[in-house]
C-alpha cells in the first residue's frame, strides 16, 4: 500500500492502481464513460479528469498511475468546469431523442450530463450522424448515439477475443464499426451482445420484437406460446430492483399470464429433453467411436464462433437443437396436436438472456416440417419493458405456476444457464443410464465455478472419459486450439458468454459506471440462485422428468428415434 492525498485527505491505496480506482475505492464517485476495469483503459472520454499537483494540465484519472505522496483534487472549479465542457462537447453531436430512448434513465451519458450540470448552450450543434440504424436480426447499431468510448471494441477484443470493431474514418466522422462498415451479421461477430451490455448509451441495443409480440398477443386467431430460458428466473428480478440472483419463477409465470400469452411454459422443460437426447447421442458416439469430442451446440454464439473460426469441428457439434429450438419444434408438433391447433396458428415466443438466440431463431436450420420453430425472441430486458408497459410490477404479483405439460423441469435443467451446467446435467443422466439402478453420483461440482476452462476425467462404462468446459469466447478459442493440436477430449461444453447464459448479452444492464454485470462475481450471484433451485428440487436428473417421459411415450418413441431426429435434431454445414 502507498499513501496519496485526495482533496487533501491522506488515503492508503494499492500500488499499481490508477487514480480513478483509488478515488472510487475511497468513496469519490468520479464520472467516467470509457473506463471499465480490466477491460477498457482507453482514456478517451476525458470525463474523469482531475487536477494533479505539479501537473500543468488536467489528467484523465483512469490512465494516471498512483504514486507515493501524489496529491490530487477532484472537486475544484477548474475540474467541474472542464468536466461539464467535455460532456457538453459529447452532447453537441449526440442524438437528442432522450425521452424516447430505450436506455432513458439507465443511460450513463444522461446520468453524467445531469451530474456535471451540462447544458446544450452555445455548443448545440447538429448531430454528426443521422439516427441511421444498422440492423440485423440480433443487434441494432445507432451511430447517432455513439460517444466513441470504445467499450464495445474493448469488450469484443479483450473479454471475448473476437475483435469485430475498430475505429473507421477520422475526426468527428469517426465511427466504431466492423471493417469496411460491414453489417455485424456479415462480419465475424458471434452475436453474443457483450458489446450491448458494455455500451453506456443506446448506440448498441438488441433488435427488439416487442411490437411484433404485442401484435400476435392481441390477434385472436393466434395461439401464443411463451417459453422462458433457465436464466430468466434468476435475473429478471434485477429489472425490478431485487437483489442479484433472486429467483422469481412463480412471479414470472404470473407476469407472463397477465401479459396475455396463451400458454406459459419454460425452456427448462426442453433442457431436460435436450439432455436425454444429448446423453444418448454421447453414449452412442462413445460406442461407435465418434466423431469425438462431442461438442455442445446449445449456445448460438458458440455455433457462430465455430462456423467462423473452427469449421473443421462442425461434425463434432451435437446434432441436438438447443432447448429453445427443441421447445419450439415440439410446441408446434406435439403440443399443437394435443390442443387441436394448426401449427400455422401457433406463435412461439422465447424469452432469453441472449441476443444470439434471435440469430439462432432466424437460422434456416431451425425449422421443422417447413415451419420455423421459434418465431420471436425477446431478451430479459425486453420482457421487463413489456411488463412496465403493461403496468406490471414483479414485486406486486402473486406466485403462480407454469402451465403443463411443457412447464415442468428437474433441477438439472435449472443449472443449464451457468457454465458447466449442461455438462453436469448430461453427466448426471449419462452416469445413471450406464450404471442402471445404482444411479451413480448426483452432483458434479468440479464443473462449477469461474475457472475459464474446467477439465475433468471420469470413469463411464468402464472407460476413462475426459470432459472439458469453457465459457466466454476467449476461453472457447483457447480450448479449441488445444483440441486442434490433438489433445483428447470426449465431451466438451462451450458457452459463448463468460459465466454461461447468466452472463448473456440480453441480461439486465445497470447504470453503474463500474459495469458489475460484466464481472464474473456478479454473474456467479445469478448462478447461485439457479444452483439453489436445483438443490431444492425433488427430481434432479433430466430423464426423471415425467413430462419428458410422456412425450416419448405419446409421441417420439425413444431418444434418437426417427421422429426425434426429425423434430429435435439439426445439422450445420460450412
Ligand atoms: Fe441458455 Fe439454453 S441455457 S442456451 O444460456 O442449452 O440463452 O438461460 O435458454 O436453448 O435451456 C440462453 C439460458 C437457454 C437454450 C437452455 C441451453
Amino acid at each position: 500500500l502507498i499513501t496519496m492525498f485526495i482533496n487533501d485527505e491522506p488515503v492508503q491505496v494499492d500500488r499499481g492502481t490508477n487514480v480513478l480506482e483509488a478515488c472510487r475505492a475511497n468513496g469519490y464517485d468520479i464520472p467516467s464513460l470509457c473506463y471499465v476495469k480490466n477491460i477498457n483503459t482507453a482514456g478517451s472520454c476525458r470525463v474523469c479528469i482531475v487536477e494533479i499537483e505539479g501537473s500543468r494540465n488536467l489528467q484523465a484519472a483512469c490512465v494516471y498511475p498512483v504514486a507515493e505522496g501524489l496529491r490530487i483534487h477532484t472537486n475544484t472549479n477548474r475540474v467541474r468546469r472542464a468536466r461539464r465542457r467535455v460532456v457538453e462537447l459529447l452532447l453537441s453531436e449526440h442524438n437528442r431523442e432522450c425521452t424516447a430512448c430505450v436506455r432513458s434513465q439507465n443511460c450513463e451519458l444522461q446520468q453524467i450530463a445531469h451530474k456535471v450540470g451540462a447544458r446544450y448552450g452555445k455548443l448545440a450543434n447538429q448531430p454528426v450522424h443521422e439516427p441511421k440504424l444498422v440492423k440485423n436480426p440480433f443487434i441494432v447499431r445507432d451511430f447517432s448515439k455513439c460517444i466513441k468510448c470504445r467499450r464495445c471494441e474493448a469488450v469484443c477484443k479483450n473479454l471475448q477475443g473476437i475483435g469485430v470493431f475498430s475505429p473507421l474514418n477520422r475526426g468527428n466522422e469517426t465511427i466504431i464499426a466492423p471493417a469496411f462498415q460491414r453489417n455485424m451479421a456479415d462480419a465475424a461477430c458471434i452475436a453474443c451482445g457483450q458489446c450491448v451490455l458494455a455500451c453506456p448509451t443506446a448506440s448498441l441495443t438488441e433488435r427488439s420484437y416487442i411490437d411484433e409480440v404485442w401484435q400476435v398477443i392481441e390477434d385472436s386467431t393466434k395461439h401464443v406460446v411463451v417459453q422462458t430460458a433457465p436464466a430468466i428466473q434468476a435475473s429478471i428480478g434485477e429489472e425490478f430492483n431485487l437483489p442479484v440472483g433472486t429467483v422469481v419463477s412463480q412471479k414470472l409465470a404470473a407476469a407472463l399470464r397477465r401479459l396475455g400469452f396463451d400458454s406459459i411454459f419454460s425452456t427448462d422443460f426442453a433442457a431436460d429433453l435436450t439432455i436425454v437426447e444429448e446423453a444418448n447421442e454421447f453414449l452412442h458416439r462413445l460406442e461407435k467411436g465418434g466423431p469425438l469430442p462431442l461438442i455442445s451446440s446449445c449456445s448460438p454464439g458458440w455455433i457462430k464462433l465455430c462456423e467462423h473460426f473452427y469449421p473443421e469441428f462442425i461434425p463434432n457439434l451435437s446434432t441436438c437443437k438447443s432447448p429453445m429450438e427443441m421447445f419450439g419444434a415440439l410446441a408446434k408438433t406435439y403440443y399443437a396436436e394435443k390442443i387441436g391447433i394448426a401449427p400455422k396458428d401457433m406463435v412461439v415466443v422465447g424469452v432469453m438472456p441472449c441476443t444470439a438466440k434471435k440469430f439462432e431463431a432466424a437460422r434456416p436450420e431451425m425449422k421443422t416440417y417447413g415451419q420455423r420453430d421459434v418465431d420471436y425472441v425477446l431478451t430479459t430486458r425486453e420482457l421487463a419493458r413489456m411488463m412496465r408497459q403493461a403496468d406490471l410490477d414483479l414485486n406486486k404479483l402473486p406466485e403462480e405456476e407454469f402451465d403443463q405439460p411443457l412447464g415442468f423441469s428437474t433441477g438439472a435443467a435449472n443449472i443449464f444457464a451457468a457454465s458447466g451446467g449442461v455438462m453436469e446435467a448430461a453427466i448426471r443422466t449419462a452416469v445413471a443410464l450406464t450404471e442402471g439402478k445404482a444411479m451413480g453420483r448426483l452432483e458434479f461440482k468440479e464443473f462449477r465455478g469461474l475457472r475459464g476452462i474446467k477439465e475433468v476425467t471420469l470413469a463411464l462404462q468402464g472407460q476413462e472419459i475426459r470432459l472439458g468446459v469453457a465459457h466466454g469466447a476467449n476461453n472457447a478459442r483457447k480450448l479449441m486450439e488445444r483440441v486442434k493440436q490433438g489433445e483428447q477430449f470426449h465431451f466438451i461444453e462451450i458457452m459463448a458468454c463468460a459465466g454461461g447464459c447468466v452472463g448473456g448479452g440480453g441480461q439486465p444492464i445497470t447504470s453503474n459506471p463500474e459495469k458489475p454485470e460484466l464481472t464474473p462475481e456478479y454473474r456467479s450471484e445469478r448462478a447461485k440462485g439457479l444452483y439453489a433451485l436445483d438443490l431444492n428440487k425433488e427430481l434432479r436428473r433430466s430423464h426423471e422428468n415425467q413430462a419428458v417421459v410422456k412425450v416419448y411415450q405419446e409421441y417420439l418413441g425413444e431418444p434418437m428415434s426417427k421422429k426425434a431426429k426429425e423434430i429435435l435434431h439439426t445439422h450445420y454445414t460450412v
